[in-house]
């Protein structure tokens, strides 16, 4: 904020007073995912007291998108915003979140964001556009006030104009909470951290052979038996149904939605160990808290085992307001191909049957699953799977394991983390492109990525945080900035430029030397 300075104007007492704001550039933001079109004006917006926000109230989101713009800027500048309340002649400066016609803002994620000297206005046909738009506002707004213009603070809040929209429609993040479990209070620090990167998706593996994670309240044995474990013999511990709704309506609040997935067939010593009668493998069984993977199996061929699923999808549906319900699939080593095919396609019917579109790791494609379902990429060495869900009319999710899973070690010294695909330093990460990373798949059958964070190496949220951060951030931005936007070197300077808000936040994050963290 040096070089000239702009004229403003800004009250004191009764008259309005010239004000000498210094130059600003809003192209030079740190703005992450960087927005598709940014145009600088360079003068600045005093933020104050005296601003006041107003929103569209056609049906309470826009407001309720204006409240939550108000709690962070409290957060920051501890100023108290009000939220439609002054008259608007009062307000000295307004901050406007309107609902714009669908037809000039057509991605509902979509937002444009014009800031003059007198005005913020951020339009989105949707409320969950206005709240993508907030976040940019978030990330422009200074930490510092400004203390030399005025006889008051004023965080000043760069000119211009931004129009933006996400690249890709699904943009997730996956918690294993199976592995170990991670809490209620754990899951929405996450949510925090994914909503101010414009991710809009949390996938929770909810279900594995080292623990079961959700009550199904006519199973209670999954969580008093199946709850009780995790890796490396801790106590384990499970989400209550209300737990659940209150993830679902915390992150709803953030414009995420969530996606629970029960792992089967195999991944399912837990819920075996609960009712053996599920069993498949012909094994004894015993509680499971090592690493390994592809012991365990669902008995495919006894009606019980789909009567059980049946409920189960069925409670954990009637909880879940999102469209999506993700039944796992991978690594079934030990049910026989045939018993696995025919799994696939019964549970796909009890998932239609909940009105839910079916999710599935990229194995569940070899089933005959419906055209709506959704295949998600893991392991690089299987483009066949994509493209074979692009033929079937099924969309992908992509997250191959050697750039986007978030439980790779950073490199040989990281403290968490598996290396089994690959180790994944920052700019590893960041560098590869979902629009091409699976030869000959169309754009159009690419939902969009997600970067799965396993967990059996984390025990706690720093840990977690640690394998996360920063990595997740550029996820964030493969998902909404195109290809053609992204640059590594623009990008590490972004990244610097967040040191101050990961820390403000309590984030333990991996401070890799590709970055120059301030
Ligand atoms: C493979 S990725 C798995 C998980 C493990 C992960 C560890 C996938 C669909 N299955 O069960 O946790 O590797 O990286």
């Amino acid at each position: 904020l040096a070089g000239s300075l702009l004229l403003g104007f800004v009250a004191c007492g009764e008259k309005k007073v010239p004000l000498n704001f210094p130059k600003t550039d809003l192209s030079a933001e740190a703005i992450i995912p960087k927005p598709v079109k940014t145009v600088p004006t360079h003068s600045a917006f005093g933020l104050d007291g005296q601003t006041a926000i107003y929103t569209s109230q056609t049906d309470g989101s826009f407001a309720e998108v204006g409240s939550y713009l108000a709690e962070t800027i409290k957060n920051t500048t501890a100023l108290q915003l009000d939220v439609n309340q002054t008259a608007e002649a009062t307000a000295e400066r307004i901050i406007y979140i309107n609902k714009a016609e669908s037809a000039d803002i057509a991605n509902a994620e979509g937002y444009q964001l014009y800031i003059t000297q007198d005005s913020i206005i951020l339009n989105a046909s949707d409320a969950a556009g206005a709240f993508r738009g907030v976040q940019t506002l978030r990330q422009i707004l200074p930490e510092v006030s400004n203390d030399t213009i005025t006889d008051h603070p004023l965080w000043l809040v760069p000119t211009g104009k931004i129009e933006d929209a996400p690249a890709f429609g699904y943009r997730g993040a996956m918690l294993d909470v199976s592995r170990h479990f991670f809490s209620v209070e754990d899951v929405k620090k996450y949510l925090d951290m994914m909503a101010y990167y414009k991710l809009n998706t949390l996938h929770l593996h909810l279900t594995d052979d080292q623990g079961w994670r959700i009550e199904i309240k006519k199973w209670p044995k999954l969580t008093e038996v199946g709850g009780a474990t995790e890796v490396g013999g801790g106590e384990g511990g499970y989400y209550t149904q209300e737990d659940y709704k209150e993830i679902i309506a915390y992150a709803a609040a953030r414009h995420i939605l969530v996606i629970p997935e029960v792992d089967m067939p195999g991944h399912t010593n837990a819920a075996s160990l609960s009712y053996p009668f599920l069993n498949g493998n012909g094994k004894a069984l015993k509680p499971y808290t090592g690493t390994q993977v592809g012991f365990s199996t669902f008995d495919t061929r006894k009606e019980e085992t789909y009567a059980f699923i049946d409920d189960v999808i069925g409670e954990i549906a009637a909880i879940t307001p999102g469209p999506y319900f993700h039944v796992g699939g991978d690594e079934s080593h030990v049910t026989k191909k045939k018993d696995f095919l025919y799994f696939i396609e019964r549970v796909q019917k009890l998932v239609s049957k909940h009105d839910k579109t079916l999710v599935g790791w990229d194995e569940t494609v070899q089933a005959n699953i419906d055209p709506s379902a959704v295949i998600q990429i893991w392991r690089p060495t299987h483009t066949a799977n994509a493209l074979k869900a692009a033929e079937k009319g099924n969309k992908v999710i992509l997250s191959p394991a050697h750039k986007a899973y978030l439980d790779m070690k950073y490199d040989s010294l990281s403290k968490h983390g598996l290396t089994w695909a690959a180790e994944i330093p920052v700019d590893s990460a960041y560098q590869w492109h979902p629009e091409t990373i699976v030869k000959d798949l169309p754009r159009e059958s690419i939902l969009g990525i997600e970067a799965p964070l396993w967990a059996e190496t984390i025990t706690n949220i720093s840990e977690l945080e640690y394998l996360a951060f920063p990595r997740l951030i550029g996820y964030a931005e493969l998902g909404w900035t195109e290809m053609e936007q992204r640059d590594w070197e623009d990008y590490r300077k972004r990244l610097a430029a967040h040191t101050q808000f990961l820390n403000d936040n309590n984030v333990n994050f991996y401070r890799t030397k590709l970055v120059d963290w301030q």
